[in-house]
């Protein structure tokens, strides 16, 4: 895919190393690093020109992770949990740029609770990305509140809370795109993100992501080795681009073809029990099963296309805010008069 202009260029005419960035810093074999492969891959593939993204972080390894990708997009680092309210006021700002948000779970779930709970139910067009790995790898792997009950590491002694479940969260807060992937499986990771980048409103996707310095022991939950011999996926999960066949392997049957805002198209085959994916009640008895039984759920849990982004409930013009001129935006005399009018 994606060598449709030749010599590795996509229909842009760019080719994968001008969706690159500066060189990682990150430990050998992280699990963000792996995120920030796919991104490249993906938005290349989608033919995005990089200068029509804008992403957004907060503090973290994963915060820092947007340098090493799309160095020609807009970058934004901000205060440690705050990435929500920076992601908001430049998406009123400019709507018609795409919008990134790189977090972690300490960043999510520990600190910025608050406001990943109220970006989410005002649906603003942000593809979330949690990189979850169950510490703060930053500073030095302190449990986070994604960590699990139980949880022993060297430094940090045993773990008596119980975790925050990203999804569980995100399915509480009526977000309209709910996924789970693990940093492991390129291949389904791929898929959500584009399926992700197409959706019009909030798209949390909550990314295993391991730490191999703080948290890779082989009885974590958020290690290589748990998540390998642990991941179920719902579903097979396929991303169709516009104006493209759908094309499906007919040994499994197509569960749901779910249109998006911008024509393309997520296509679900079955490979274990039936997910009404528009029913948010049955994600979360998925979810209560996939505890139960011990088991890593990946794919797409829930999602709504039809619910109205902050753009629309705000009726945010059609050019972006911040293109306005000033004639256009300075209310006329006649106008202002009404105004007063109204109140004396
Ligand atoms: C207000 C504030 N409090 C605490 C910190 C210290 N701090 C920096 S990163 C971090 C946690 C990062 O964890 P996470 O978001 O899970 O990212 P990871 O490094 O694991 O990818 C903390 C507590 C800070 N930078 N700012
Ligand atoms: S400390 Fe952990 S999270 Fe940070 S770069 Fe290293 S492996 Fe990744
Ligand atoms: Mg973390």
């Amino acid at each position: 895919m994606a060598k449709r202009g030749g010599n590795g260029q996509n229909e842009l005419g760019l080719t994968k190393d001008e969706y690159r960035g500066a060189p990682s810093t990150l430990c050998k074999g992280c699990g963000h690093q792996s995120i920030a492969n796919q991104v490249i891959s993906v938005v290349y593939e989608m033919d995005v020109l990089p200068e029509k993204i804008m992403k957004f972080s907060g503090i973290g390894c994963s915060s820092k992770s947007p340098a090493y990708f799309l160095s020609r997009s807009f970058t934004f680092n901000g205060l440690h949990g705050r990435m929500p309210s920076l992601a908001t006021g430049a998406v009123f700002a400019d709507h018609t740029l795409k919008a990134m948000g790189f977090s972690g779970d300490g960043d999510t779930a520990s600190i910025g609770m608050g406001q990943f709970k109220h970006i989410m139910r005002r649906n603003v067009p942000l593809l979330y990305i949690v990189e979850n790995n169950g510490v703060y790898g930053l500073t030095k792997g302190q449990f986070s509140a994604t960590a699990d009950q139980g949880l022993e590491l060297k430094k940090q002694g045993l773990n008596p809370y119980m975790p925050v479940d990203i999804v569980r969260e995100a399915l509480a807060s009526n977000a309209t795109f709910v996924a789970r992937a693990f940093s492991g499986d390129v291949k389904q990771l791929r898929e959500i993100l584009k399926a992700a980048l197409s959706h019009e409103g909030i798209a949390i996707i909550d990314i295993i992501s391991p730490c191999v310095s703080f948290n890779n022991q082989d009885d974590a939950l958020h290690s290589y080795s748990w998540g390998r011999d642990h991941e179920v996926a719902i579903h097979d999960l396929a991303y169709v681009p516009p104006r493209e066949e759908i094309e499906v392997d007919y040994d499994k049957e197509v569960m749901k073809k779910v249109t998006m805002h911008d024509g393309s198209k997520i296509v679900l085959q079955k490979i274990g029990e039936e997910h009404d994916i528009s029913k948010r009640v049955d994600a979360v008895n998925l979810l209560d099963r996939a505890d139960e039984e011990g088991i890593l759920l990946t794919g797409l849990f829930y999602i709504d296309t039809e619910q109205p982004s902050l753009i629309d409930i705000k009726g945010i013009t059609e050019e972006p805010l911040n293109r306005l001129t000033n004639d256009r935006i300075r209310p006329s005399r006649e106008d202002l008069q009404d105004v007063n009018e109204m109140l004396f």
